[in-house]
């Protein structure tokens, strides 16, 4: 059996992105639910191992890792056998690294702030500007794609698979309009075409959105 253990859940984007990069590497690993909506984030187990209670995390023979960005890089460095999903080259891994903090803190906080409250303590009313929040999101991401097939250059990143798993729960708080935003449009649908992306990505994508769908207001 794998010594990798992900501890997490389908509907969460950021566990996605590493179950993604799991399956890119074909990493065998063991996956272990954590049900954030019966609240096992908190048990006294769970909080041991990442007192800051999120999923997903990572335990790779007793190295626990927390934040998917922070597992995804771990994972390629550590058992990839090209460079390929994150470069070494310095100022192509800057560029992956940029997309991945863009990931972390714009478009996965986008949704967080909305998705949190209404999963954890009920609240379905949305001000305006927390949806602003994700409409600025598309829009970057709409620019990095502009010129490019994928977030950095012409080639599959982890900062693709990151910012896929989140885009494409984010029609839940706010519907990607393909006229607006033609690139994502177009890049979604290349990546829908790796053998592994429906399966791993898109089945916990549609269970977010269903959770949200005509549950919150915005005011
Ligand atoms: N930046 C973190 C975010 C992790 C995160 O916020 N996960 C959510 C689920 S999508 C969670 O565990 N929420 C429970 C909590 O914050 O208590 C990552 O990329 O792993």
């Amino acid at each position: 059996m794998s010594n990798i253990i992900l501890y997490g859940t389908d509907i969460s984007p950021p566990v996605r992105a590493c179950k993604l990069v799991l399956k890119a590497l074909d990493l065998p690993y063991q996956y272990k639910n954590v049900d954030l909506l019966k609240g096992e984030h908190h048990s006294e187990e769970f909080l041991k191992k990442n007192p800051q209670h999120t999923v997903p995390l990572l335990d790779d023979n007793g190295l626990i890792i927390s934040d998917s960005h922070a597992i995804v890089c771990y994972l390629v460095d550590k058992y990839a056998n090209s460079d390929e999903l994150y470069p070494k080259n310095l100022g192509k891994r800057a560029l992956v690294n940029q997309r991945l903090y863009f990931e972390a803190t714009v478009l996965f906080m986008s949704l967080k702030n909305v998705c949190a409250p209404f999963f954890l303590r009920n609240v379905s009313n949305v001000p305006q500007e927390k949806v602003d929040n994700v409409e600025q999101g598309y829009k970057h991401l709409e620019n990095f794609l502009a010129n490019d097939l994928y977030v950095v250059g012409d080639t599959l990143t982890i900062a693709d698979l990151c910012c896929a798993a989140t885009v494409s729960s984010l029609p839940g708080v706010l519907e990607l309009d393909p006229v607006k935003y033609p690139k994502i449009t177009a890049w979604l649908e290349r990546l829908s075409q790796l053998p592994y992306y429906k399966e791993e990505n898109d089945l916990g994508a549609e269970q977010f959105i269903s959770h949200l769908k005509g549950a919150l207001t915005i005011v």
